[in-house]
């Protein structure tokens, strides 16, 4: 059987042709919870041993070519960033999304850009900036803001001079930006900070975002919304008013959990895509959005669980393809809820695995990334280097 064996399966594969998904270096390493860190033989520790796996996802998947890197994570003080852009090359990827870390520093305890010490607002501005340097350094052009900044208690702080803080530090940041590049506003309504977080949801990264200037959008991490908060909802509204910037894929079941994609709650997943679609059928052109994983995988093994993630991406994305629209809109036009409802729900339930083993297949892929992965021993071969280094009694994982 050969793929494609259909003019719609032409579009489709051509669509998911150009679906890439970038996938994030701290995604790779051991990370853990408050409560502890479980480490894995395999994970990896340095830059060139997670873009090293990065690239294993890639080359089994053919649709992760950037890697998202963590600034202070990542590029070691002074170190020259050209290089490790050069070293993604030579493993056929590249360095995509720069993320500052203005959280994790002693003196951002109480905020970064929304501290009321104008020098810490500097530093973490000059550090924001750094970034850019950063990313003109590695050819990157997408600066993706995340703040852990917020108050714990009422009363704690003026919340509208912090709101103002912000807003001139993100407007500093647009100014900075090197030509070309993007900057994206990202929000999350609790945790680290538990009262008031200063950029709490889509509407305040919105208006930062507007604030800041024409290159800066809105980001959305999935798993940053309250329990029940509708994302397909916010995702419609934002390609609307040609503010989405991109995704941070996760799944989660109670807080910002991390888990991976579709893990738990697939048809949402299903119900954001098809927002996207939709909007790309009516508007007769492709949405830039930048579709990242923010995943940490604490007990999965990472690169297996950044290929399920990735699986998981295109399967719903081609469900979401596989929506009839003129179906949906005319069963829309005459308020026929059952029907518009039993359309997109024919869709989800289309299994669309054979088609994407055909459609890989035909790329020179194979048919099922993850099992080949596991064929080709990598994990177990990096475990015993990267294992040796590693310790093995659990009283010094604390
Ligand atoms: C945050 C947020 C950011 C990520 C950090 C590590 O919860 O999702 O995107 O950079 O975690
Ligand atoms: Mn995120
Ligand atoms: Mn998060």
């Amino acid at each position: 059987m050969r793929f494609p064996k259909h003019a719609e399966d032409e579009w489709l594969a051509a669509r998911l042709d150009r679906f890439k998904i970038e996938t994030p270096s701290w995604g790779y390493g051991d990370t853990g919870t408050r409560f502890g860190k479980f480490l894995q033989d395999a994970a990896a520790t340095t830059i060139d041993e997670k873009l090293a796996d990065a690239a294993q996802v890639h080359q089994y998947t053919g649709c992760c070519p950037s890697v998202a890197v963590h600034v202070l994570w990542d590029f070691a003080p002074a170190s020259d960033p050209a290089v490790v852009a050069e070293r993604a090359t030579e493993l056929g990827v590249r360095i995509g999304s720069v993320n500052p870390n203005v959280f994790q520093d002693q003196c951002y305890k109480y905020g970064s850009l929304s501290n009321r010490d104008p020098a810490i607002r500097q530093r973490a501005l000059r550090h924001i900036l750094d970034s850019v340097e950063i990313g003109r350094a590695v050819g990157s052009n997408l600066l993706s803001l995340w703040f852990a900044d917020g108050t714990n208690y009422p009363g704690q702080a003026s919340i509208r001079a912090r709101k103002q803080w912000c807003q001139e530090g993100l407007r500093a940041v647009h100014d900075g930006l090197s030509d070309g590049m993007q900057m994206l506003v990202e929000y999350k309504p609790f945790e680290p900070a538990f009262y008031h977080t200063d950029i709490a949801d889509w509407g305040m990264a919105y208006v930062f975002a507007k604030h800041a200037g024409p290159r800066a959008k809105v980001l959305v991490d999935t798993g940053h919304h309250l329990s029940g908060c509708n994302i397909e909802h916010i995702v419609a509204f934002l390609i609307d008013e040609e503010m989405l910037g991109g995704f941070h894929f996760n799944d989660r079941k109670y807080a910002d959990d991390d888990l991976t994609m579709g893990s738990i709650d697939p048809y949402q997943l299903f119900r954001i895509f098809h927002e996207i679609t939709a909007a790309e059928r009516q508007l007769g052109r492709e949405l830039d959005i930048a579709y990242m994983v923010d995943q940490s995988h604490n007990l999965k093994p990472k690169i297996e669980a950044m290929i399920q993630t990735v699986m998981t991406a295109q399967e719903h994305m081609a469900k979401a393809l596989l929506v009839d629209q003129e179906a949906l809109v005319g069963a829309q036009a005459r308020d026929d809820l059952v029907q518009a409802e039993r359309v997109l729900q024919n869709a989800y339930h289309t299994d669309v695995r054979p088609l994407l083993a055909e459609y890989r297949q035909a790329r020179g892929f194979p048919s099922d990334p993850l099992l080949a992965f596991r064929e080709s021993g990598y994990a177990l071969r990096v475990a015993r280097e990267r294992g040796a280094g590693k310790p093995h009694d659990s009283t010094s994982y604390a």
